[in-house]
């Protein structure tokens, strides 16, 4: 019996070692898995770094790009960028340290070269301001060439178009860079003190629209309607080079201009057929007689949108800024507006009590006719227009995203 006993051993070990080497492949498993899992985590872990560290060296360019851009604006910023040489196609701003700066071209020398301090210094980006040129070197403009109303890239109208380069750093030395075009909001194109699409009736002896400029040197008609006018008592109409250009070609898109602007609306009214008393959105500073011009130096976008009726604004309503309408305007009573009208439908002057638009009024019915009456005296004003549209902030009209 010997030998079964023998083999009972036998089997024991052999159980034991099948045992151990269960174990051994256990532990290997366990070992191959905790070290791929380790692996894996640590590029996790650098893929995460990675990834902050391209987000936070993008928001130094950005950074970069957003002082560059809240300092051209033409008032508003507390330490501006005045481009002083808007005509030299090499004029350039740099903002930066003067050694990062001097990474980018600038040379102290260079009369064409400006450098100023970051606002935020503790980031590091450098900043160039260029104006954007075409293959000639022409600088390139954004505005109304063609008096439609609506801008485009162009080499005669409107204001420079800047190109704002702005390279973010990170003290682990991540790179990147950011690249706009952008623009200031160009003038609302105002080609007469009143301009019609509809025939229209100006009446009153005492109803003036006059084109002659109250501020400034930039004469235009006082009246250039797509139609025709008639009078009725004797209204002044004064104007250069002719007081009434009827029958124009000129084709301004009111409806494009407040789609433009009333994005940035201080005030924005939905309403049907209704009737505005004694509103306030400025008070004007009245000239002399209410044939003179106002002034104000208050900026109000005040948009309403009639759905396709009409608004009313009554009993001495005044405003500064921009007055945009959707559908027809009608104003009876007193009335003191300081910078531009739009109306995409008709416009109606009448009643009672001293009216002074002083800046320029667009009307663009078609169908009714426009009015214009009861003590209305409306008076071109070219800086009354400017005004309007250079606080507003930059355009962006391109971006870019340049991988360093
Ligand atoms: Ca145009």
């Amino acid at each position: 019996m010997r030998p079964s006993v023998l083999s009972e051993e036998g089997c024991l070990r052999n159980e034991r070692g099948a045992v151990l080497v269960t174990g051994l492949l256990l532990v290997l498993v366990l070992t191959i898995l905790s070290v791929g899992a380790m692996m894996s985590t640590a590029t996790e872990l650098k893929m995460a770094a990675n990834d902050r560290s391209s987000k936070q060296v993008f928001y130094v360019a950005e950074a970069g790009v957003e002082d560059g851009r809240s300092r051209l604006q033409s008032s508003g910023s507390a330490s501006p960028i005045n481009d002083n040489a808007p005509s030299n196609p090499s004029w350039t701003a740099f903002i930066g340290t003067p050694t990062r700066a001097g990474e980018k071209g600038y040379q102290s020398s260079n009369s064409s070269h400006v450098l100023f301090t970051p606002l935020n210094s503790s980031v590091d980006y450098v900043v160039t301001i260029t104006h954007k040129l075409d293959s000639s070197s022409n600088i390139l403009k954004w505005g109304d060439s063609d008096g439609d109303g609506i801008p485009e890239e162009n080499t005669s109208a409107g204001e420079p178009i800047y190109v704002i380069s702005s390279e973010g750093r990170t003290p682990t030395g991540a790179e990147k860079t950011v690249k706009i075009e952008a623009v200031r909001v160009p003038v609302i194109t105002a080609p007469a003190a009143l301009y019609t699409e509809a025939s229209t009736t100006l009446q009153g002896s005492s109803t003036n629209v006059l084109g002659m400029d109250h501020c400034g040197t930039h004469n235009v008609p006082g009246v250039i309607t797509r139609a025709t006018v008639s009078q009725n008592g004797h209204p002044t109409v004064t104007g250069s080079p002719v007081p009434i250009e009827e029958n124009s070609t000129q084709n301004i898109d009111t409806q494009a201009i407040i789609n433009r602007l009333k994005k940035n609306a201080t005030s924005s009214y939905n309403v049907a057929s209704s009737t505005q008393t004694g509103m306030n959105w400025g008070t004007p500073t009245p000239g002399a007689t209410q044939q003179d011009a106002s002034s104000c130096s208050q900026h109000n976008i005040v948009y309403f949108n009639t759905q396709s009726t009409y608004v009313k604004l009554s009993g001495g309503t005044s405003g500064c800024g921009v007055l945009l309408v959707d559908g027809d305007l009608s104003v009876n009573g007193g009335f003191q507006w300081y910078g531009v009208i739009v109306v995409t439908g008709s416009i109606t002057f009448l009643g009672g009590g001293g009216k002074n638009v002083t800046g320029g009024i667009l009307a663009g019915g078609s169908v009714s006719a426009d009015l214009v009456g009861g003590d209305a005296n409306i008076i071109y004003c070219s800086q009354g227009i400017r005004n309007q549209t250079e606080y507003l902030p930059l355009i962006t009209l391109r971006w870019a995203e340049l991988f360093s």
